[in-house]
């Protein structure tokens, strides 16, 4: 999978193993056979060493990891060390990404150049595990600590241009990238190869360096939220300084490796690698349609309704993908405040270097404020983001199918209404989809895009593509109540309520979801979307005790919580009116405190009503709060809204910040094992017979029953 070619007097090792050139077996063995026979072939100089098609290799091949394949033929570090070890200069020609792996071929050769739209970097840390192919004895040699040390524990890549001035590369170049590596190759035929061999370097360490590793170590063990990647790659790193050579912190990066790649993160991480892949191959096998079935149409222009902060980050995703877009609003200074949004929006990542403004500039004058529905004539895609009501929503649907031309799609920014309902105030229902973003929509990767039962496969195929294009990750999903996302979340938040009946504080359900590595706790997260909002859905399904008339602990026949809607009725609305389950000092305040009104409502409503308040430790709170989830993806799956366990733990990884290094909550289940999480439901439903999410998915209590779980 790599080949020998020359010209002239330069031998060219091309690797030749679509689609990303990963470092399998048979493309180590290439480049090994292909160096020994360039070293030992006397016409040959220089070697220059590159990737055919899209990309240098793209790292190790993740599809290997665990399989017999990893340890087959020469490894990666062999490879590496066989390439440095020759005595004719070899150059690495990068064009695309030279990731992981990949950057370790690159830095086993004595010279690195790449053109100028190149990327490289280490994202080993977002797979579980590190740059064990020497990446953390080589990079620090080259960068020094600090910038070996967020390269490698951030994982994210660097420009052409920023691998430079980090040292990485010795040039940028422009155009053919494997003329511009002979031409380099040449130029260095000849020179002495030793200075250029990495491994042969010092390590500087400045005189600070125990600073370094201490504030990176304090910064990581905030933001990792209980993956071990991170950490340890720091210590890989740390080899590289306090191992006296070369050999002695390899020895340590391999051990480390050994152990990060057996852990059941990695796998948790390489599964959600593969998970995000496979959802861009969705189906709707009921339909026989699929990705390669249908094509996307062409968007070339856009509109969204509604310029609040949804609107405005919508427009945003879609200005992004370089799309026309207009912005309609009811009136001039709503719109405006939209038009604003978007203008911060700009202006944020032009002062965080994430684009140029000429570039700021030009997306933009891509957005066409109005207040005006006929200006919609000719757009490809509408996609309202108006107020979460079906009334609404079907004004507003009736109103674009007067007014957009037949081929138009008309998609919803719905958070769980029916899409069957929305399209049928139109007289276009196969065009009719919903695209449910999630808030910040501008900044969050997920849009969980919605068909409803006479959504067009062509409709599908554009609201998915378009999501690529906007840099985001689409989940194809069937229509029900909260969709995926929004009906699992439902269980968890129910339950969580009840345990502040029986005995937790706010704080400490939430810190015990932390712990398991949720970015934030049931509480926060509701304070943070707005306690009304729950509240208002509860109003709608007849559930709040308007008179006095309804039992305090159940309703229709469930049992219910109504602490919230007790926050609610006290005017306690969450994060916007500086109070709910916590204190944020005033109104738009982000830093919850703990707060001892709340505290002794919770105390008195459990004394009031009987409840034997009890100490809840973290796996109770922990099973209680996710198991039902889990139980509620199952329903899903068996309901086919969603057809694999991967779009419902891509949702979550993207939606809900669900902890990667634990997959996602299906992967989660399996691993902790389906029989444990089924039997423990049914500990619950004894417990809790009032709760109908306690009671076991029929496809849960058949894959639990199977020895080996094949969602
Ligand atoms: C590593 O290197 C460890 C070493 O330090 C130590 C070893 C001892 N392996 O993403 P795409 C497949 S760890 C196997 O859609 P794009 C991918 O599944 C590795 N397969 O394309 C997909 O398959 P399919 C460090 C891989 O243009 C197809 O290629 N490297 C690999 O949007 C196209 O992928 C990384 O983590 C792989 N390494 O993006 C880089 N990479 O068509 C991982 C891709 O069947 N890769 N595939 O669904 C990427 O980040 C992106 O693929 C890349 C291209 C940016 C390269």
């Amino acid at each position: 999978m790599a080949e020998l070619s020359t010209v002239g007097d330069v031998g060219v090792v091309r690797v030749k193993y679509p689609p990303v050139n990963a470092l399998g077996f048979p493309v180590r063995k290439g480049i090994w056979d292909c160096i020994q026979r360039a070293s030992r072939n006397s016409s040959i100089r220089c070697i220059v060493l590159c990737g055919d098609g899209r990309t240098f290799p793209a790292g190790a091949d993740i599809s290997e990891f665990g399989t017999n394949k990893a340890g087959m033929g020469p490894s990666l570090v062999d490879v590496i060390h066989a390439i440095e070890a020759t005595d004719k200069p070899v150059v690495a020609a990068i064009h695309g990404t030279a990731l992981g792996g990949g950057l370790e071929l690159a830095l086993g050769c004595h010279y690195r150049i790449i053109r100028k739209d190149g990327r490289v970097g280490f994202p080993e840390v977002t797979l579980g595990i590190l740059p064990g192919g020497t990446g953390t004895q080589r990079l620090p040699r080259v960068t020094g600590i600090a910038d070996a040390l967020e390269i490698i524990t951030s994982g994210k890549p660097l420009s052409a241009r920023a691998a430079l001035a980090k040292g990485i590369v010795d040039q940028v170049v422009e155009g053919d990238i494997v003329k511009q590596g002979i031409a380099f190759a040449k130029s260095v035929a000849g020179k002495p190869v030793a200075p250029r061999r990495i491994s042969q370097m010092k390590v500087n360490a400045p005189a600070n360096v125990r600073q370094i590793f201490d504030e990176m170590r304090a910064k990581l063990i905030k933001s990792s939220r209980g993956a071990i990647a991170p950490l340890t790659c720091l210590q890989s790193v740390e080899a590289a300084v306090t191992s006296p050579t070369y050999a002695q912190g390899l020895r340590k990066e391999s051990e480390l490796m050994m152990m990060l790649m057996t852990s059941g993160q990695a796998r948790a991480q390489q599964y959600a690698f593969f998970a995000e892949r496979a959802v861009t191959k969705w189906e709707v096998p009921s339909r026989g349609v699929g990705f390669k079935t249908a094509k996307p149409l062409a968007i070339k222009s856009a509109a969204v309704i509604g310029a609040g902060t949804m609107g405005a980050g919508i427009a945003m995703s879609l200005l992004s993908a370089g799309i026309p877009t207009f912005m309609i609003e009811r009136n001039d200074e709503f719109l405006q405040r939209g038009v604003d949004t978007v203008k911060s929006f700009l202006g944020y990542y032009v002062v965080k270097g994430r684009m140029g403004a000429p570039q700021a500039k030009k997306l933009q004058a891509l957005l066409k404020p109005t207040l005006s529905y006929g200006d919609l004539k000719d757009v490809d895609i509408v996609i309202e983001a108006v107020f979460e009501n079906m009334k609404i929503k079907q004004e507003v649907f009736g109103k674009l199918d007067a007014v957009c031309k037949p081929s138009a799609i008309l998609a919803s920014n719905t958070s769980g209404l029916d899409i069957d309902q929305m399209a049928s105030a139109t007289k276009r229902p196969e065009n009719v989809i919903g695209m449910h973003f999630f808030a910040p929509a501008h900044i969050m990767r997920l849009v969980e895009n919605i068909y409803g039962k006479k959504t067009s496969a062509v409709a599908m195929a554009t609201v998915m593509d378009l999501t690529k294009k906007m840099g985001k990750v689409g989940v194809l999903v069937g229509n029900c109540s909260g969709f995926v996302g929004n009906r699992m979340l439902g269980a968890y938040a129910t339950e969580a309520s009840f345990l502040l009946e029986e005995g937790c504080l706010p704080h400490e359900v939430d810190q015990a979801l932390r712990d398991f590595g949720l970015p934030m706790g049931m509480f926060q997260m509701s304070d943070l979307s707005g306690l009304d909002i729950g509240y208002k859905g509860r109003t709608e399904r007849g559930l709040i005790d308007t008179d006095g008339s309804k039992p305090a602990r159940y309703r229709n026949g469930q049992r219910y919580s109504p602490l919230a809607d007790m926050l609610v009725e006290k005017g306690r609305l969450g994060q916007k009116t500086g109070k709910g389950f916590y204190n944020y000092g005033k109104p738009g305040g982000r830093m919850p405190q703990r707060d001892p009104e709340v505290e002794q409502l919770i105390l008195d409503f459990s004394e009031k009503h009987g409840i034997k308040r009890r100490q809840i430790y973290a796996e109770e709170i922990i099973e209680r709060c996710l198991y039902p989830l889990i139980n509620e993806g199952f329903r899903i799956l068996q309901e086919e809204i969603a057809r694999t366990m991967e779009e419902i733990d891509i949702t979550w990884l993207y939606g809900y910040g669900w902890p990667r290094h634990t997959g996602g909550p299906m992967f989660y289940a399996k691993q902790v094992g389906l029989q444990r999480v089924y039997e423990r439901i049914l500990h619950y439903q004894k417990q809790f017979p009032y709760s109908t999410h306690w009671y076991p998915a029929d496809l849960l209590q058949k894959m639990a029953s199977q020895p080996a779980h094949k969602l």
